[in-house]
């Protein structure tokens, strides 16, 4: 028995599923998990020994590499000053202006201590400000584990939604919206027999939690002017675009300004942060000025502030994003040719250095499409892949994330075991 398996069976007892996030279990590949030791630049090391190049970069935050040392050193600073003081804080404050120098659609931002938290508090604050109760979301779409959005599409999906989770009451995400992405007339559609009832829409402005998709040419843009002209809230999820596909998110890349914006992952330099913002009138229905509640013992932790203000700050002053858009095109046409190579037919969609590589015949636009990539072979391909020393991520359905410590050998190691793994599939 492997030191991971051993770790595996003894967590069965004690936490569920023997994970703390179940995309974590392996169930979407097989197999089980191995247990992480340590992980600095591109690389992770297991508890066994192992070494491998990893794509996951601890689900979206690790851009800069793992254990980059300007965020080791300015946590390990902080946590000798204290590590909470549910106090205000300068760092706060830096970290506000910081993230509105980022993203120019921010004009107040509120700290939080995750994706989910910051999803579900920006779906609050439209509620509030528009007094108006339903929300649109996009299946394939993923905005955390608050029960408002933990909804897919059925075929009542119109005018009111389904629960996706147990444990989620109808009532709760009766006002939950849901539309394949990437379809105007539904969008249109679903204003029409919710006149003056729609809060928001909430998206992935480039979804990346069912593989990775792109908005269709002016897609974007007409959800910017249908939001504007029904007096709703335009609310981009960036919590894992934001500061990736470039400084300033898929906001920035697209040229599109959206009222509210959530962010996680980055913003906080792998501690436990997220952060929403938007326009300074809505948010200002936050109390203590307004009626919105919103809450946190930790919200603004000096460690988080420290770590995410030091990654900020590297990509802000760095040419980052610039070296990840290479990166990118070098791995995508090198695993591209080692398809092609050995016959095999894949799509890969990129925006990046966030991509996804679909065992699928034609590009994928929404959630339907994803679903008709080949499932089976991606399960062949992410162990072969394993094997070979290269961690993707244990699900056909999430992204693979670049970040600047991947080096071209790195990316070139990777294509070299695509070649071998793919001769298999
Ligand atoms: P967290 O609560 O996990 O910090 O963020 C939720 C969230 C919100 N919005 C988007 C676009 C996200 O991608 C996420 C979280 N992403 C997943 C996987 N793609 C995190 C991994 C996990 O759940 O374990």
């Amino acid at each position: 028995m492997t030191k991971s398996e051993q770790l595996f069976a003894e967590s069965l007892n004690h936490i569920p599923g023997g994970v703390n996030s179940p995309v974590r279990a392996f169930r979407g590949v097989g197999g089980q998990p191995f247990f992480a030791q340590r992980a600095e630049g591109a690389r992770v090391w297991d508890v066994d020994g192992n070494e491998f190049i990893d794509y996951v970069g601890t689900w979206g935050p690790a851009i800069l590499g793992h254990a980059h040392p300007a965020i080791i050193e300015a946590v390990k600073a902080a946590a000798d000053r204290g590590t909470s003081f549910g106090i205000p804080s300068e760092p706060e404050v830096r970290m506000a202006q910081l993230v509105k120098d980022c993203v120019p659609s921010v004009e107040k931002v509120r700290m939080v201590n995750s994706g989910t938290e910051a999803c579900m508090s920006a779906i609050r604050v439209a509620r509030g400000f528009t007094d108006r109760p339903k929300i649109i979301k996009f299946d394939g779409c993923y905005h955390g584990h608050a029960d408002s959005l933990l909804v897919k599409a059925g075929s009542g999906a119109l005018t009111c939604g389904n629960p996706d989770s147990g444990g989620v009451p109808a009532e709760f995400t009766a006002h939950t919206i849901v539309l394949p992405f990437n379809d105007r007339d539904a969008v249109e559609q679903a204003f029409a027999v919710n006149a003056g009832q729609v809060a928001g829409i909430i998206l992935e402005p480039v979804p990346g939690n069912a593989g990775v998709y792109l908005p269709r040419e002016g897609y974007l843009e007409f959800l910017r002017e249908i939001t504007t002209t029904n007096g709703s809230l335009l609310i981009f999820d960036e919590v894992m675009t934001g500061f990736r596909v470039s400084l300033g998110g898929v906001q920035e890349r697209f040229g599109i300004t959206p009222d509210l914006s959530c962010f996680g992952k980055i913003i906080g330099g792998g501690l436990p942060v997220g952060a929403f913002g938007g326009r300074a009138d809505v948010m200002d229905v936050l109390a203590p000025d307004g009626p919105v509640y919103q809450a946190g013992t930790l919200s603004g932790n000096p460690l988080a502030m420290a770590a995410g203000l030091a990654a900020l700050e590297v990509l802000k002053n760095g040419t980052v994003h610039e070296q990840l858009e290479a990166k990118g095109d070098r791995l995508e046409a090198g695993l591209n040719a080692a398809a092609e190579k050995a016959g095999i037919p894949v799509i890969t969609q990129r925006a990046g250095s966030m991509s996804c590589l679909f065992f699928a015949e034609q590009p994928v636009h929404n959630l339907a499409d994803a679903m008709q990539a080949d499932r089976e072979r991606f399960k062949k391909y992410f162990h072969g892949m394993l094997a070979e020393g290269v961690y993707l991520a244990p699900s056909a359905f999430e992204a693979a994330f670049l970040s600047a410590a991947h080096t071209d050998a790195d990316i070139d190691a990777t294509i070299a075991a695509a070649e071998n793994v793919m001769e298999t599939l």
